[in-house]
């Protein structure tokens, strides 16, 4: 985290990784952004995989199920069930930064289906997908619009090394928002109950605790708007006042000014046609679409793969 966010704040716009939202009380305000009538992503997921999960899981048939992020494990339910009814799935491989998130969604699934083994692994799928202990076939699940959170060329380099997670066998199954009209795009990041603002402004507390810093959470505004050259939503803190900030983990002092802004999040829209070039970028190919209420689902896997995808 120190060097991730001395990094962030040297750069211009200032930034702050998106991941450190997610403490306890950063992941009980996402998960009420969730339920918020202005964010639809999570239900138009869940809908397509209510929908979709059988005639997935039925293509994939993994052995082993990996998923990035999966936060609490609401959508989870949906490809552990598919994939038991597939008669395929062995083991469910969490991958969470947060501890208490990831033992968690063990928990949860523990209960449910006491027959699949499930390791958790409290890690950053960033840096170290190495170490996921995956039985071959695979499926990654990566989903809720998460890979949104990269810029490109960071999103090039998760994919590929997913793809490698992948290897000759294996399918990625990868949930995306979609592109639509601007005022829907900016009311899911603007929630008339000012949730999404307390959850922009969490990240700060969050910093503070961990590197021993003094930001004023409540000296700053919630911004977010859609950048429509990039594609995405942009979420930055604007601090109303000027303040000098101490983050005392790093010896690192600095003035915001007036205005002063700090970037905490992208969230990039995409299109059929640009999930399949990020795709390709990465030498993935898109074997399944699955889109609806503005969300999109796409089942892809390393071109030139040994498996026909075929039930
Ligand atoms: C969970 C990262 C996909 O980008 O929409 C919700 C997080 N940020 N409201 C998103 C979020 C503001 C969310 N992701």
């Amino acid at each position: 985290m120190a060097e991730e966010v001395r990094a962030g704040l040297s750069a211009r716009p200032r930034e702050l990784p998106s991941k450190y939202f997610y403490d306890e009380r950063g992941s009980f305000l996402f998960s009420e952004i969730t339920r918020l009538p202005e964010y639809y992503l999570t239900r138009a997921e869940q809908a397509l995989l209510e929908r979709h999960a059988r005639e997935i899981l039925a293509l994939a048939r993994p052995r082993c199920l990996v998923e990035l992020g999966p936060g609490s494990a609401a959508k989870t339910r949906y490809l552990v069930e598919a994939a038991s009814q597939a008669g395929t799935l062995e083991l469910y491989v969490p991958v969470e930064v947060s501890r208490e998130a990831a033992e968690t969604t063990a928990r949860t699934l523990r209960e449910g289906y006491p027959n699949l083994s499930i390791h958790a692994l409290v890690a950053d799928f960033e840096r170290h997908l190495d170490r996921v202990p995956a039985k071959h076939p695979v499926l990654v699940a990566f989903l809720g619009s998460t890979i949104g959170n990269f810029l490109r060329p960071r999103a090039d380099a998760l994919l590929e090394r997913i793809g490698a997670l992948l290897g000759s066998e294996g399918f990625l199954l990868l949930g995306t928002d979609l592109v639509k009209e601007r005022g829907v795009l900016e009311a899911a990041y603007n929630d008339s109950r000012g949730v999404t603002a307390e959850f922009n402004r969490n990240l700060l507390r969050v910093v503070n605790r961990g590197l021993e810093g003094n930001f004023v959470p409540e000296a700053f505004d919630h911004v977010a708007f859609y950048e429509p050259s990039g594609q995405r939503i942009e979420m930055h803190l604007r601090a109303r006042a000027p303040q000098r900030v101490r983050l005392g983990a790093l010896g690192l002092e600095f003035v915001l000014e007036a205005g002063g802004t700090i970037r905490t999040e992208v969230s990039a829209k995409y299109t059929r046609s640009s999930v399949e070039a990020l795709l390709a970028g990465a030498g993935l190919e898109l074997v399944g679409w699955y889109e609806g209420g503005g969300f999109a689902l796409s089942l892809s896997r390393r071109r030139g793969s040994a498996r026909t995808g075929r039930p």
